[in-house]
C-alpha cells in the first residue's frame, strides 16, 4: 500500500484519495496519515457475518472519496459478487503466487512443498471468483536451496513493491496488457 501511495506523484495518472481499512489497528493507516492521504476504517466485526452490510459501508466510504480505482493491498476479506460487480474492471489485487498456481492462503509453503524452482506474485483484476480475474502483471523470482516460507516471502515481497506500482501506473493510463517481470538470471 505504501509503495502504491509513494508511486503516485509527478506525471502519474492517478492520485491516492483514500486508504480504507477493515481494522483500526492496520499499520497502513498511520503511514497514510503521515503522507497526508485521507483514511477511513470500516471494521467488519460488528457486522457479524452480514457481508452485504459491511460492504455497503465500504462502498459509502469509497463514494464519499470519489474513488475511481480500488487497489486491494493486504486486504484479507473475500468480497461478494454484489460488491465486486460494480467495481469490475476498476479493482485490482496483488496475490503472492504465480497465479493460476496457488490461489488462497499459504502460497509460499505450498510452492516449496511442491518442489517448485520459481515463485512470484501476480496483480489481477478482481472478479467474484477468488484470485481468478484477468492477469495484469506477474513477477517471477527464483526459489533457492534452503528457502523457507519466510525467506521466499521476503524475496517475493520485494517484487510486490515493484510490480504493483508499475501495474497501477499502466492500468490508470488504460493499459491492460500484462506486465511480466523476471528476476531470474
Ligand atoms: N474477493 C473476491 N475476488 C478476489 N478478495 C481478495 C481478492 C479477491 C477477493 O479475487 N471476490 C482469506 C483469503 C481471502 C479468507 O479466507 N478470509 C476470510 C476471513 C478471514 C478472517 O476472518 O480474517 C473471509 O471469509 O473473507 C483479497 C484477498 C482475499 C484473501
Amino acid at each position: 500500500m505504501v509503495a502504491l501511495l509513494d508511486s503516485m506523484t509527478g506525471d502519474h495518472p492517478a492520485r491516492p484519495c483514500l486508504v480504507l481499512a477493515n481494522s483500526a489497528e492496520a499499520g497502513g493507516l498511520a503511514k497514510a496519515e503521515a503522507r497526508g492521504v485521507p483514511t477511513a476504517v470500516v471494521d467488519h466485526r460488528p457486522f457479524k457475518g452480514d457481508r452485504p452490510a459491511f460492504e455497503a459501508a465500504l462502498q459509502a466510504e469509497l463514494e464519499k472519496a470519489d474513488a475511481e480505482i480500488l487497489c486491494l493491498a493486504g486486504f484479507m476479506r473475500i468480497l461478494t459478487e454484489g460488491f465486486v460487480r460494480p467495481w469490475q474492471g476498476r479493482m485490482l489485487n496483488i496475490h503472492p503466487s504465480l497465479l493460476p498456481k496457488y490461489p488462497g492462503l499459504n502460497t509460499h509453503a505450498r510452492a516449496l512443498d511442491a518442489g517448485d524452482t520459481e515463485a512470484g506474485c501476480t496483480v489481477h483484476e478482481v472478479i467474484p471468483d477468488l484470485d481468478a480475474g484477468p492477469l495484469l502483471g506477474q513477477a517471477t523470482v527464483p526459489i533457492l536451496p534452503g528457502d523457507t516460507p519466510d525467506t521466499l516471502a521476503a524475496r517475493v515481497l520485494k517484487q510486490e513493491h515493484i510490480l504493483y506500482p508499475a501495474v497501477l501506473r499502466r492500468f490508470a493510463s488504460g493499459d491492460r496488457d500484462p506486465l511480466l517481470i523476471d528476476t531470474r538470471d
